[in-house]
């Protein structure tokens, strides 16, 4: 019996969120101190959501510490992972790059938020972000221990891969810890098997909230920063993304977008690229046939330094600031801005909000009014949702790029429509 996949449940759930959400909203049933609001909206979906974020995080540092280990040693030599690393270091800053120009160049021909007046609320305070030469000394862990602890993926990562190299350098006698590793990462495999089976109700009760709070009548205000916003979000996956996938691994980009979807929603429920790897990771092996060797690294790689989607958030946002200020930056102001957004994703990590912190060092770098990001505060939590649906799917691309190149991507997987798909 074809039992009803998870990703078609994962996908009803979603769209059961939207709509109920949505109703919630547009009907005022969610206004404070209602029924509704106090004991369904931030209480059961609040709860029910912020479990299953918690339990995707769970998951994640010993499932990249298991998988890679056993990634890295599968690799076997030294060369070839040097190479996988700078593949997908090179791709994963070209497609960002890309993004941003396009994202700017779109945002300043439609001229969004001239004639705008700025009464912003001037209260918003961009938490510091780390500086750029911190977060290349930060890969390299003081206390290994701690970065798992903290669950900071690039020392993790460096670690592992050290870790990982040494155990080949014990030859046979690694042998077993190798063995040990392969039986950790089946086992965080099983894991994530058992936080998929809740997932469509999880996606729903996440989605259902952040519908029920959405700010429907500042969404129609901003309408020109949100489309544009959301048009260049689209562009890049819809297409860009698909033209370097075509052309870089000569793949089949609607095979691709099939597939990729449950990634897409699970970044667009969570809002966290970093909560999204689970899912990320198994469908880019499972689905695409990515070997693990490739996969484990690239995919928590990305979900770190890879942003597509926000750095098209930082361009758009850069250009109506620009404007509402009345404010020319000039060609200089914009490679500025390109080259900052570029850098400011290499450091953080894929988790809820890290694009405003980002646009803040941005804003400072290139003298707009960091005031200016409290006009689009409010439809942000939306923004955010859509931009990781963008960042985890770019990490997927460049997962499947760089594996074709290494021929460690199955074709007979990545060409079959039922491979990977589970049904809980
Ligand atoms: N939510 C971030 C992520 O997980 C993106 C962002 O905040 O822009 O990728």
């Amino acid at each position: 019996d074809k039992k009803m996949s998870l990703t078609v449940k994962v996908l009803l759930g979603m769209s059961l969120g939207i709509v109920l959400g949505l109703a919630i909203n547009l009907l005022g049933l969610a206004d404070e101190g209602s029924f509704i609001r106090v004991y369904v909206i931030d209480g059961l979906f609040y709860v029910v959501g912020a479990m299953f974020v918690n339990a995707l995080k769970m998951l994640v540092v010993p499932l990249v510490f298991f998988s890679l280990l056993v990634g890295v040693c599968g690799i076997g030599d030294i060369a070839e992972l040097g190479r996988v690393g700078g593949k997908a270091f090179g791709l994963y800053i070209m497609t960002t790059a890309i993004a941003i120009a396009m994202a700017i160049a779109l945002a300043a021909s439609t001229g969004i938020g001239e004639g705008m007046d700025q009464e912003t609320d001037a209260s918003f305070q961009a938490p510091e972000a780390t500086p750029i030469a911190e977060v290349f000394i930060g890969i390299i862990p003081t206390n290994p221990v701690q970065s798992m602890a903290a669950g900071d993926m690039l020392p993790l990562i460096f670690w592992t891969i050290i870790l990982g190299i040494c155990i080949l350098k014990l030859g046979s006698e690694g042998a077993r810890v190798i063995r040990a590793a392969e039986v950790g990462n089946d086992v965080m495999m099983k894991m994530v098997n058992i936080v998929m089976a809740v997932a469509p109700y999880a996606v729903f009760a996440l989605i259902a909230k952040s519908m029920a709070d959405l700010g429907i009548e500042l969404l129609l205000q901003l309408l020109g920063y949100v489309a544009v916003l959301v048009g260049a979000l689209m562009l890049h996956l819809f297409v860009t993304l698909m033209i370097v996938l075509k052309v870089f691994s000569g793949l089949s980009p609607l095979i691709f977008l099939k597939k990729i979807r449950n990634v897409q929603v699970f970044g667009f429920s969570t809002a966290s690229s970093n909560a999204t790897i689970p899912v990320t990771l198994r469908t880019v092996v499972d689905r695409m046939g990515v070997n693990n060797s490739v996969g484990s690294f690239t995919v928590p790689f990305g979900a770190t330094i890879n942003m597509d989607g926000t750095a098209i958030m930082q361009g758009v946002v850069t250009v109506f600031v620009a404007n509402v200020y009345g404010i020319d930056l000039g060609l200089t102001g914009y490679l500025t801005v390109i080259l900052m957004a570029v850098l400011a994703s290499i450091g953080t990590a894929g988790v809820p909000g890290v694009g405003l912190v980002m646009l803040s060092m941005v804003f400072s770098q290139v003298g707009l009014p960091i005031e200016g990001i409290g006009l689009i505060i409010g439809v942000d939590r939306l923004m955010d949702m859509i931009r990781t649906a963008v960042n985890v799917s770019g990490d997927a691309v460049v997962s499947t790029i760089v594996a074709k190149s290494e021929g460690e991507l199955d074709l007979s997987i990545y060409n079959d429509p039922q491979a990977g798909l589970v049904s809980t």
